[in-house]
Order: structure tokens, then C-alpha cells, then sequence
């Protein structure tokens, strides 16, 4: 099969759709945007992408837990695409690149392809899966953990928020509960252009990030039950302080994984007393401890003295904990070969371009499960993500999008179907 032509996007029109996208939850006085899973927010970006997606004539597919896969026509149905994509859904007071700039670069190239008239041996295709963030249900990547089958369609539909609303109600409520199945049948091959939401690539001023896997993600919910009790009255040796005691675990994680060293990261970023009032001993702390790292086994030795430390606690305070798992996946090594295609890729169209892992989970490591699959980073400006302030030049997004382009085509050659 000849090597297949190489592409441009139309830069402009992939930054005018990523800042139209990021009007719908615009936080004021900022470039960020909050639009939580499943939420009106999400609804209207939703709605808002499917419609550029049918503009283009593209076999638009919602499947039962709110997956949308856009995929290219006129080809066998029994020819399986070559897949890009990422999410749509943010954090609260998130930014505009996370997620988006995959969807929308996968929908460019899309274009770009039909535009000129190119038809690959496979379909490209496009897709924006369910709540990758997971901040609001978790697990996150819940939506292409449910793709590939790695969750029953029904657990997920189970999954509730912290105000009691399950996946399954409010898919309902914004209209994208679908009747596509999953899991899906595997595409041929899946790529993800993403911001690298690290410092790495900024620091080296390296344009293109080869991912080379992601790392392993523990999330545990914490909940101690001491005693609410008068702040002013209660003597410190009657006291059992629920929110004293998350104060010392919270602590104790920075202490814990700065002892481990290596990749090993840690963060307790929620954390809610009850009753939360300035005069009264806190009788219950509700706190999430987030665990990650590139090697399992260092992981699950942190993750041990993380416990220990939350039952020692606990015990010295006299007060009882409960605990509930919210996500845990192992690292994932990327497909070698769409490595090797995206530095390849990158050097040919006269980017740098540095291997790296990803430090932040992506719905590439569940797609990474059922066919080859690799990433493609670009630069957050300073290393901040997960905060408005996020930021990616616009020549940055555009070479990404090149790169991710050319990637596509490539593997849609590569995997040509025999009889074409
Ligand atoms: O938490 C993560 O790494 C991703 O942003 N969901
Ligand atoms: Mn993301
Ligand atoms: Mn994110």
C-alpha cells in the first residue's frame, strides 16, 4: 500500500470551533470553561458538536451510556474505522483546551479529508466519549471504560453523584441515552491529540509529545465519623475531630509519596466537614485521596502505607472511618508501532518531538485495551491544566492537528482491509 498523501488542517476553522465550543460554560473574565458530565452545559456542547458532526453528512451513533462516534460514509459497514477522539465534558473551572482540542481536531481532519476529496482505505472517525473526567461520576473515563467493556452498561447507568443523580437519569434528561450498542465493535486503530496538561513539553520547548503510555490512577473516598461537638466548650483531649484528622492524612499522602520519589504523585483535592460551620468540632469529613504513578507495584506500596496511615490516624483520634474505591487502573503502555508513527509523523512535517507518559488519565488507555492506539501531546502553556488559565498557543494546536491528521492516514493504510 503507497505511504498516503500528507495533509494540512484549516487551522483557522479548528481554533474558531474550539472557541465557539468554549462559549458554552464560559467562566466569566476568563479563556476556561465548566461544563461537569451529563450537566446542561454538557448537554449544549454536546448538541452544539453533533451538529458540526451531521453538518458534515458523518453516520452520527449515541450509544447507551452517551458515547457519540461520528464516522465517514460510503465505505463496507464491515470495514472498521480509524478512530480519533477524547471528551467534551471538564472539570469544574476547567479549561478549553482538555479534551476539546481532540474531538474537535478529529472532526477537522474529518473535513479537511472530505474536503479534498481523499478516501482512505478505512473510514476515518470521530468520537467524544461519556464523563472522562470522572468528577462528577466516577470512575473517569467512565464512558470509554464502557465502550470497550470494561464496565457493564447497567453498573454504569447505576453510577451517582454526590447529590444522588445516576448516570442513567440524567443521560435521559439531556437526550443522550442511545441505543448503539456497548461495548462497540474495536475501530482498526485509535489516536488521541491532547494537551500534555504537564510541564514537560513547555519546559523543553518540544512541540510534539509521543505518548508512550499513561500511568497507573488510584481515587479512594474517605469518610471519618468523629463527634461534632462546641469548639469553644470542648476540651482538646475529649475532642474527636473528624476534620482534624483528614487535616493529618492530608499530610501525611504529601509525606508518603515524597518518601516513595520517583514518578509518584498524590493529592487529597476534595474535602467536605460536616457541619462545616467556623464554631463547631467537625463530626465528619468526607476527603479523596488521588494516587498515581508510572510503576504498579510502587503504586500499591503507596497506596498500603496510605491506609495504615488513615486506620493509625483514625484510631489515635477515636473516631471510625469508611472508605469506598473510585477508580483504580493499572498503567498502560501505548501500541509501539503508533509511537514510532507519531515521532515519525512529527519529524517529517519538521516538528521536535520527545517521548513521554502521561501523567493524566484519557480514554486513550481504555481504547489502548481493544485495538493499537497511541497519543499525540502539545504544550499547556506553564504546565497548568485543570484551571481557566489553560493555555496552548495557537501554532501549537494546529501542528498537533497536522500530526494527528497524517498519523490517521498512515494507520488507515497500514490496516487497509485486503480487498481494498
Ligand atoms: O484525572 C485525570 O487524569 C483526567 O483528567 N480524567
Ligand atoms: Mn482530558
Ligand atoms: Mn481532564
Amino acid at each position: 500500500m503507497s505511504a498516503p498523501p500528507s495533509i494540512s488542517v484549516d487551522g483557522a476553522r479548528l481554533l474558531r470551533r474550539l472557541d465557539e465550543l468554549a462559549h458554552i460554560g464560559a467562566i466569566p473574565g476568563t479563556r476556561g470553561c465548566s461544563r461537569l458530565a451529563l450537566g446542561d452545559g454538557d448537554r449544549q456542547g454536546r448538541d452544539l458538536v453533533v451538529t458540526w458532526m451531521r453538518d458534515l453528512g458523518l453516520d452520527v451513533t449515541v450509544d447507551g451510556v452517551g458515547n457519540v462516534v461520528a464516522t465517514m460514509v460510503g465505505w463496507d459497514p464491515d470495514v472498521a474505522p480509524v478512530l480519533a477522539g477524547s471528551h467534551i465534558d471538564t472539570v469544574d473551572r476547567g479549561g478549553r483546551y482538555d479534551g476539546n482540542l481532540g474531538v474537535l481536531a478529529g472532526l477537522e481532519v474529518i473535513e479537511r479529508c472530505l474536503e479534498l476529496g481523499l478516501r482512505p482505505p478505512r473510514p476515518l472517525a470521530v468520537a467524544f466519549f461519556t464523563d472522562e473526567e470522572g468528577s462528577r461520576f466516577a470512575p473517569d473515563m467512565l464512558g470509554s471504560l464502557v465502550y470497550v467493556g470494561g464496565m457493564g452498561l447497567e453498573a454504569a447507568l447505576e453510577v451517582r453523584d454526590r447529590d444522588g443523580f445516576a448516570v442513567g437519569a440524567e443521560l435521559e434528561r439531556i437526550g443522550y441515552r442511545g441505543a448503539a450498542p456497548c461495548p462497540a465493535r474495536p475501530p482498526a486503530a485509535y489516536v488521541e491529540l491532547h494537551i500534555e496538561q504537564g510541564p514537560i513539553l513547555d519546559l523543553e520547548d518540544v512541540t510534539i509529545g509521543a505518548v508512550t503510555g499513561v500511568q497507573g490512577i488510584s481515587w479512594t473516598e474517605v469518610t471519618f465519623e468523629g463527634q461534632a461537638n462546641h469548639a469553644g466548650t470542648t476540651p482538646m483531649h475529649l475532642r474527636r475531630d473528624a476534620g482534624y484528622a483528614a487535616a493529618e492524612v492530608a499530610v501525611a499522602v504529601r509525606t508518603i509519596v515524597a518518601e516513595a520519589g520517583g514518578h509518584q504523585v498524590g493529592t487529597v483535592g476534595s474535602l467536605r466537614l460536616v457541619p462545616d460551620l467556623v464554631n463547631v468540632v467537625a463530626g465528619q469529613a468526607t476527603f479523596t485521596v488521588d494516587l498515581r504513578n508510572t510503576d504498579e507495584g510502587a503504586l500499591q506500596a503507596v497506596e498500603a502505607r496510605v491506609a495504615a496511615r488513615i486506620a493509625a490516624v483514625a484510631a489515635a483520634e477515636g473516631i471510625t472511618v469508611s472508605s469506598r474505591p473510585l477508580a483504580r487502573f493499572e498503567p498502560v503502555p501505548f501500541a509501539p508501532e503508533v509511537v514510532d508513527l507519531v515521532e515519525t509523523t512529527a519529524a517529517a512535517l519538521g516538528h521536535s518531538c520527545r517521548r513521554l507518559p502521561s501523567g493524566a488519565g484519557h480514554d486513550a488507555q481504555m481504547l489502548a485495551r481493544v485495538c493499537p492506539t497511541g497519543m499525540v501531546f502539545v504544550k499547556s502553556q506553564g504546565g497548568i491544566s485543570h484551571n481557566p488559565a489553560e493555555h496552548t498557543e495557537d501554532h501549537d494546536v494546529v501542528a498537533g492537528a497536522d500530526v494527528l491528521a497524517n498519523v490517521m492516514l498512515h494507520l488507515a493504510a497500514a490496516t487497509a482491509p485486503p480487498e481494498v
